[in-house]
């Protein structure tokens, strides 16, 4: 089970964070941050590597004293240099960090100084002009952080979906494991598939009310039981994350999952739907006067209503009742159409694993197709490819397609879009390509007129196939940038390039609502992993539940098209 592995990692998060206000090395700071990555990512459970005693060093970023401490993390659930520097430095102070424009030293400089510890008393020291006096600060920063941290405050935490998804899967194992505890589905938001998870509505049918809740409550990465009664209990997780658990009766399971999935926008168009006719709808069934005509099963509540079963996916209020009423809904992707991948690294950048390796784990997922897209030279840091290399690694993989079975792979690149809407490679480098795909890697801040000139300009050059993760967005971290989506795609129509639905978790980009309008306009979409190694490509199914909720059909969707039919396709470009 992976979520051990999130609070080692979020010890490291810690450690690195307190390290960094105190003005430590910025190696060791690091080394502490890339083994937090390291464990976010990886498959398997550290504890049980512990068990099986292997060893730890193995594990990419991880070295002698690192494996020790993830090894007394395990076995203690903290560790010794933790404590120490909470003893140091408050607990809340690490919180300051989350603020935009608050770094380490500014953290630092506002605790030493001023004694501020929390978002609270930062605002009021901003509001009493305390801060401005501060070295490097003055009047404009101090107005700038009175804003940021006001924003803080009034933003509800949310969870990014795959992080959710990793609690929401080990917790309902964990349910399933009682005896007595018969259906355990969680609903909310994260049975829609939402990129971002304010809780988790967890419902549950059992024989013995008492004992699924004592199984609940006994979660082991429960930190706090905020309430407990006959049908319900909340806790919260450790990491911050909240679960909501209702025990249902079996013949309303229905209706309640139906209710509790929401959205409360989609809910409340359905119970106006069912007044109209004479119906009362809620959590117990659906009504006429006093008599049940409906509730055991989901499909049971829509019926009532004369609708087809609404996937949750679309259940957002933007036209799906409409469209079930009239026989219209989208026969929506679903995981086992895509039949390839388009946008996966190796060793050769940024990448973890070898072409041989990523290929073997595509293949084992049942994909016939795996682009190999490293990314461009100007990528200094990720040691992108110039075009020596782009052409050795095109020599390597027509040695591997000569003798692999069962898989093809494709010669690509992820070329980044200069500022001017140039290419970081030469036409001749891109030209004998299977697939180019454009990106934006910077200048995020140009104006909404540049950044779209920019990208049209890209989309122009008649290598280009596919445009990567379209708005830029990283979900909590960094707003999409300023561009003409709607230019945007009718230039991709007009070139027949594809936009891309990035699936890694931080990204979810192109976002649902595009997706949308990507089908509106006509232009495919291709849903990727951005794989930097194999268990990447499981961030698929992320991507797939985005393009749901943009209503996308696989014929939408242009790696759901067999080899043949893809090849086709971006040739005629
Ligand atoms: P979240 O947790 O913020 O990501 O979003 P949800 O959609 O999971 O919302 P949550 O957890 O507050 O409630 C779960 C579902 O319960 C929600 O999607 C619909 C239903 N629900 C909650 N409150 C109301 C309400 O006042 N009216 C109706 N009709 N449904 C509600
Ligand atoms: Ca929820
Ligand atoms: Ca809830």
């Amino acid at each position: 089970m992976p979520v051990r592995n999130l609070a080692v990692a979020a010890v490291f998060e810690e450690l690195a964070d307190r390290l960094a206000i105190q003005g430590a090395n910025v190696f060791r700071i690091n080394a502490y941050r890339n083994a937090a990555r390291t464990l976010q990512e990886l498959s398997g459970d550290v504890g049980q590597m512990i068990e099986q005693g292997r060893d730890l060093t193995e594990l990419r970023g991880i070295g002698a004293d690192l494996a020790g401490k993830i090894h007394e993390i395990v076995t203690t659930g903290t560790c010794e240099l933790l404590e120490r520097l909470r003893r140091e430095m408050p607990p809340a102070v690490t919180e300051l960090l989350q603020v935009p424009g608050l770094g380490p030293k500014r953290v630092a400089s506002l605790w030493h100084d001023l004694q501020v510890q929390t978002p609270e008393q930062v605002l009021r020291a901003a509001r009493d002009g305390r801060i401005r006096a501060l070295p490097g600060f003055g009047e404009k920063t101090e107005r700038r952080i009175e804003s940021a941290v006001a924003a803080h405050l009034s933003k509800e935490r949310r969870f990014k979906l795959a992080v959710a998804g990793q609690y929401a899967d080990a917790l309902v194992a964990h349910l399933q494991r009682a005896r007595g505890v018969e259906r355990v589905v969680v609903a909310g938001s994260f049975r829609r598939m939402r990129e971002t998870v304010g809780d988790l509505d967890v419902l549950v049918t059992a024989r013995k009310a008492n004992q699924a809740i004592e199984q609940f409550t006994g979660f082991a990465e429960v930190e706090e039981v905020l309430s407990r009664g006959g049908t319900r209990a909340s806790v919260r997780l450790r990491g911050g994350l909240q679960v909501d658990l209702r025990l249902l009766a079996p013949e309303s399971f229905g209706s309640a999952l139906q209710y509790f999935t929401g959205s409360k926008a989609h809910n409340v168009a359905l119970r106006r739907l069912a007044q109209e006719r004479g119906l009362k709808v809620n959590e117990y069934g659906v009504f006429r006067g006093d008599t049940r005509i409906a509730g055991d099963t989901e499909e049971s509540v829509y019926a009532a209503l004369e609708l087809p079963w609404i996937p949750p996916e679309l259940r957002e209020d933007r036209g799906e009742i409409d469209a079930a009423r009239a026989g219209r809904l989208p026969k929506l992707i679903e995981l086992g159409d895509l039949r390839g991948d388009l946008h996966a690294h190796t060793t050769a950048t940024d990448g973890h694993q070898t072409i041989d390796e990523m290929a073997a784990a595509a293949r084992a997922l049942g994909l016939e197709y795996l682009a190999i897209t490293e990314h461009s030279r100007r990528q200094g840091m990720a040691h992108g490819l110039d075009e020596k290399r782009l052409r050795e690694q095109g020599e390597a993989i027509d040695r591997f397609n000569a003798r692999a079975k069962g898989i093809r792979v494709l010669k690509g690149i992820e070329v980044d879009i200069l500022d001017d809407g140039t290419l970081d490679l030469p036409d001749r480098a891109l030209a004998g390509l299977d697939l180019v795909i454009a990106a934006v890697h910077s200048r995020f801040d140009l104006s909404r007129a540049q950044q779209t000139q920019r990208i049209l300009r890209a989309l122009e050059n008649p290598n280009v196939s596919l445009l990567a993760h379209p708005t830029g967005r990283l979900i909590g971290e960094r707003e999409p940038y300023d561009v003409d989506m709607l230019q945007v795609m009718r230039k991709a129509k007009e070139r027949r390039v594809c936009l891309e639905l990035n699936a890694h978790p931080e990204r979810l980009d192109l976002i649902d609502t595009h997706c949308r309008m990507a089908k509106d306009e006509g232009v495919l979409v291709a849903i990727t992993s951005d794989a930097h190694d194999v268990a990447q490509f499981a961030n698929l199914r992320f991507g797939v539940g985005q393009a749901r909720r943009g209503w996308l059909e696989r014929r939408d969707v242009a790696n759901a098209r067999p080899l043949r039919e893809l090849m086709r396709l971006l040739a005629r470009r």
